[in-house]
Formats: C-alpha cells, structure tokens, sequence
C-alpha cells in the first residue's frame, strides 16, 4: 500500500514542476533542510572566495535553485533562527539578540514552528544538531519526534592558536568520525536510507564553521596556507561611515585585536577548512538521500543563519547590517524544481516557511511575514513584491534589493551601496545628491512600528 501511494507520489511530483499542492489523498513531498552555522557566501556557487572548495553544495545548488542574493533577518544566531522557524520577523517577535528562546518569546506563544506546523499536518519529525540555538525543550519539546544527536565539539584541552576563550582554532581531532557534526549527518543518513510510513521534516544543523574553528588536519591541508587570498580590508573603506553602529557592543574580537593576538592569515585558513568540512558533511548527508528511496519525493533546502566578517570593514564575525553579516547560501532543491539558474533577487530566509508550505501543499498560514518563493522556483528572474529588511539590535535596519543596499541605524544615520558596481560595499552614497530618491524609495519600507526587544529574564543591558 505504502508503495502504491508513493508510486503516486512520485509520478504526481515528476511530470507537475513546481506544481505545489499535492492532490488530495496522495502523500505530499518529504523536507530535509540542512542548515550550517555562521556559513558566509564563501561557497563555490555563490563565488565570495576565490579559492574555497565546497563541491557538494556546489552539486546541490546546479541540481536546483541558487538563491544568489538571500539574507538573514537578524545577522546573529538565536534571532535569526527564531524568525527562520516562527516565519516572523524579529520587528514582529522582539527578539533582537541571543537573549529570549522561542518558547519565552510571548509573541510566539500561538505562534506554531515550523516542525510543529508539519507535524501538525501530518508529517514525522526528525532533528538534530543546532536548529534552534537553545533547542527544542519546554513548549516545542513535542515538535521534534526523533532526535538525530546534539552539536559542538570536541575542544582539545589546551588552547592552540588563540590567548583564550571561544576563539581558538587548529587542526583537532585527528579524524572526521570524532566530530560530532559528522556523526549527526551519519545518524541523518541512515535515517534518509529508511523508508517511511509518514513524510517526513529532517532538519540537520551542521554546526562548523562556527567558532571555535577545530576540523581535522586534512581540511586544512586542502588549501596552502601562503597561497590564500585574504578579504579586501582597507582601511580607507571607514572614513565614509557613520560612527555609531553598536561597536560598543560587539562580543567578537575586533581585526586589530586579530591581528595583534592572532593569524589574521591562519583563521581564515581555519575557516576555510572549516567550510570543506562543513561541506563534506553535508555531502554525507545527500549520499543517504540519494541511496535511499526517498530521493525522488524529497524536496531539499539549505541555508546558513548569517554570514561572517573575517576582517572585512575591520570587523569579524556577524551582528552588522553589511552584505558580510546579511548574505547567506539559500538553495531549495527535488522533485520538480528546476536545475540551474541562479535567482539574483533579493529573497529572505523568512521566505523558507510559506515556501515549503506550498511545495507541500499544506494550508497556507496568512499570518507569516515571508513571501513564498514559488515564482521565483519557476522563473529565477521574477521579482519579488517587497525589498528584504534585515535587523540588527532595535531599530537598526538594512534594506536590500536586486541592486541596492540602504542602512537606516537608530539615530538616524545612514549608508547607500550600489550593488551594481560596488559588491564590497565600499562607496557610501548616502549623502549623494544623485541617489536621493533612491534612497527615499527605500527608506520608506524602514519598519514603523518595530516590536520592542524582548529580553532574557535579568538582562538589563541598554540597546539602542
Ligand atoms: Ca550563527
Ligand atoms: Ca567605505
């Protein structure tokens, strides 16, 4: 029976290219979405630097849609993931910061995840790895039915390449089975090679490259430490900035702390060979699909949860409202997506939750703040209705389209990059007279009525 139902799945899904709901009593498609941790757009299929090797999410984006210019919705773990999972925008929620988990979350009390929402509707749930960055515990326990293993780790005992804390990097452990990211894409693989009586939502999060940046000597041995290129840094790129932007509360070690203490040179080195491996698992991942019997009724979506700076405007890791923080892999790829053609329109990762919804063919949820990408999934040059507004901290907002990026900080400052012919963002065109009503034509999709930041339980610092 089982089998007569997929074989009608599967022909449903084949001949009816992005055909999105399924017909009635036919099984809709499975989902696995992989998401990777602190992943920038330093992957071969979004070209952000010249000498990464990440072939197998290469493969996966030719095998469906590159999202080439997708954005994150807060460039900092727990919110971004928070608006990911909930559909909603962090202007929505209130979460600005890693402070409040999605179960504290007062606006998200009826707000279902999108694991609950599948479940909901039928589908089994399988888990594992950082999704959430504080998980699925209290009130969103029951959305995951089986949880495929934990992330991070293992640290070596003594600090390496850096004076102390989460900074540290090198080549550690000896082999690929001791990562703990490894052993979740095996446990997901061996899960994705069974046959299930329910479809099924797997999501897998992949925690490298995120800090501390420990992989296996051999990732590091892909690339020649002498030989890679090091982001454009120069130091000229500050003088058209405004001052303002929450330096002050910025965790992560600043470049010239990197180059004083550090390897300016050896990190990026480390986070390169952080990406391959992160890369290699991901592959393993896709092994199980593609040996199992799910291959064909499985619709697959990756993603990371912002970018990453490694010294670009002198700044490291995330939190800015720069294409570095904002950018992010987005591919969605299975049965009946078009392969090839990169979509160079400005897209959200809120946009994953309504999308999937329709390539399920589940209700529609009117109350999310994502627009489904389905036209997009069929013509890669449709535009979407509305620019991408990322957040950081209360009301400091980016504005991007195809073409334009604008920054609107809390005190009114501002910044304007032309995509066109200035992808480094280094020309700040704010006060250029010729970009005025460029600039107002952007400025009025700013927020009006941002929620207010919900914080942890006793954390009482200012933002502003
Ligand atoms: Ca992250
Ligand atoms: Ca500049």
């Amino acid at each position: 029976m089982i089998r007569i139902i997929q074989a009608i799945c599967l022909g449903v899904l084949s001949s009816a290219p992005v055909q999105g709901a399924h017909e009635k009593d036919s099984r809709p498609p499975n989902v696995l979405m992989i998401c990777i941790d602190d992943l920038n757009d330093w992957v071969g299929f979004l070209g952000g630097h010249p000498d990464v090797k990440t072939p197998h999410m290469d493969r996966l984006a030719e095998q469906g849609r590159n999202f080439a210019n997708a954005h994150c919705v807060v460039p900092v773990c727990s919110p971004s993931r928070v608006s990911v999972m909930s559909g909603l925008h962090a202007t929505t929620h209130g979460s600005y910061d890693l402070g409040p988990s999605y179960q504290t979350i007062k606006r998200l009390k009826d707000a279902p995840c999108m694991q609950a929402y599948f479940k909901e509707q039928g589908y089994r749930t399988l888990s594992g790895g950082k999704i959430l960055h504080h998980g699925f515990n209290g009130s969103l326990k029951d959305a995951i039915d089986v949880n495929l293993g934990g992330y991070g780790g293992p640290r070596p005992k003594k600090q390496m390449n850096w004076p102390g804390g989460g900074w540290d990097w090198g080549a550690f452990p000896e082999s690929d089975d001791e990562m703990t990211d490894f052993k979740l894409a095996k446990n997901a693989a061996a899960a994705l090679k069974e046959k299930h009586d329910q479809p099924f939502f797997m999501s897998v999060g992949i925690f490298r490259p995120h800090v501390p940046m420990f992989v296996p000597q051999k990732w590091f041995d892909l690339y020649d430490r002498k030989k890679i290129a090091l982001p454009k840094a120069p130091l000229a790129d500050l003088t058209d900035l405004p001052p303002n932007f929450n330096r002050r509360l910025n965790i992560e070690p600043t470049h010239a702390e990197v180059q004083e203490k550090g390897d300016w040179r050896g990190m990026v080195h480390a986070y390169l060979a952080c990406v391959s491996f992160a890369d290699m698992c991901v592959g393993a991942v896709l092994d199980g699909l593609n040996e199992g019997p799910n291959k064909e009724s499985t619709i697959i979506v990756l993603w990371s949860d912002h970018g990453f700076h490694l010294g670009e405007k002198q700044h490291w890791a995330k939190r800015t409202l720069w294409e570095e923080s904002t950018r992010t892999p987005f591919i969605i790829a299975g049965p009946g997506i078009e392969k090839g053609g990169d979509c160079r329109e400005a897209v959200s990762l809120l946009d994953i939750y309504p999308t999937l919804i329709d390539l399920c063919g589940l209700p529609k949820r009117k109350e999310l703040d994502g627009l489904s990408l389905m036209p997009q999934l069929k013509n890669a040059k449709a535009a979407r209705k509305e620019p991408v507004i990322s957040t950081s901290y209360y009301e400091n907002h980016a504005i991007r389209t195809k073409d334009w990026r604008y920054i609107r900080y809390a005190d009114g400052a501002e910044e304007l990059y032309d995509h066109r012919n200035d992808p480094d963002e280094f020309t700040n065109l704010a006060k250029h007279p010729n970009h005025r009503e460029m600039k107002q034509s952007l400025a009025k999709w700013l927020p009006k009525d941002a929620a207010p930041e919900v914080k942890k339980p006793g954390d009482q610092r200012k933002r502003k």
